[in-house]
């Protein structure tokens, strides 16, 4: 009850930071996206991290005022980027439970309309579960959002429930392969053949692939011999505030 009601208070003063992770083409080796994540900045300025309090935030509801917080500053965020000459996709994370019960069309096209971001500079990720509860209802929500303009990922890929029918039915425009199978390219047998196999899958249907948790150098290497269109991962950087992503990008990482 305690931490629900500092976080209750911290969505009410929007004490949140974003911190920024680089997604790297691999083909040209530029930064072309960059994945937004939320910290909570508590009084005393220690940041704590959103698995210590999104599964709250999403019991309590504070979910929908906190996303609608995370949206605003991505989109604020990537109209200052565009000013600067920074031209980079932002994705930002929405929890399933948001994303199965709330307009997030409306609470896409507030932020977007409230910042003047260009659309084209906005992505989503969502996880497979939030699409497959009501995959019709996800399936118009994503078409929706197409035609607004923004692009939908698939987060986590590879360890949720969604059907492969669903790449194919509703617009998605990449896939994020969970960091799981990343970390055990040099032990298992196994997880290499499924990131094989979602590397394919993302070649066939025109959709793009990038490996999230890459760590090592090793891991990079492999992962470009099997065709993997993007990267993403401590090997390049850690998620970092935003002036310190500005300052990177600059020096071109
Ligand atoms: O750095 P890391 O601890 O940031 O993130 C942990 C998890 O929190 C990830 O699964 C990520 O998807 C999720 N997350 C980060 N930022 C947000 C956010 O703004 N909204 C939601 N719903 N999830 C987020
Ligand atoms: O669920 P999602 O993919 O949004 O989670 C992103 C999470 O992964 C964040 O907590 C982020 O800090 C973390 N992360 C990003 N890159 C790496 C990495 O190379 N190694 C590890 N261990 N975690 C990472
Ligand atoms: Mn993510
Ligand atoms: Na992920």
């Amino acid at each position: 009850a305690d931490l629900e009601q500092a976080l209750r208070q911290a969505t009410e003063n929007g004490a949140f930071t974003l911190h920024y992770q680089p997604e790297i083409d691999l083909a040209s080796g530029m930064v072309t996206g960059v994945e937004a994540l939320i910290r909570w900045v508590r009084p005393d300025g220690e940041l704590v991290y959103p698995g210590h309090f999104l599964p709250l935030a999403e019991e309590t509801g504070l979910i929908v005022p906190m996303t609608v917080w995370s949206l605003r500053e991505a989109c604020r965020q990537g109209t200052v980027w565009a000013r600067e000459g920074i031209n980079i996709r932002i994705a930002v994370n929405l929890s399933g439970m948001l994303f199965r019960h709330h307009d997030v069309q409306k609470l896409v096209l507030d932020a977007i309309t409230e910042t003047g971001l260009d659309p084209a500079f906005l992505e989503l990720e969502l996880t497979e579960t939030a699409l497959i509860e009501n995959p019709e209802v996800a399936g118009r929500q994503l078409a929706a959002l197409q035609d607004m303009g923004v692009s939908v990922a698939i987060d986590d890929f590879g360890t949720g429930y969604a059907s492969m029918i669903y790449l194919t039915t509703m617009p998605i425009r990449r896939l994020k392969i969970d960091a799981l199978f990343v970390r055990e390219i040099d032990s298992s047998s196994s997880s290499r053949a499924i990131i094989k196999a979602i590397i394919a899958l993302g070649n066939n249907l025109d959709i793009r692939v990038i490996a999230e948790g890459i760590e090592r150098e090793d891991q990079l290497l492999w992962l470009k011999e099997q065709g993997c269109d993007q990267a993403q991962g401590f090997l390049f950087s850690r998620p970092v505030p935003a002036e310190k992503f500005q300052q990177m990008v600059r020096a071109g990482v």
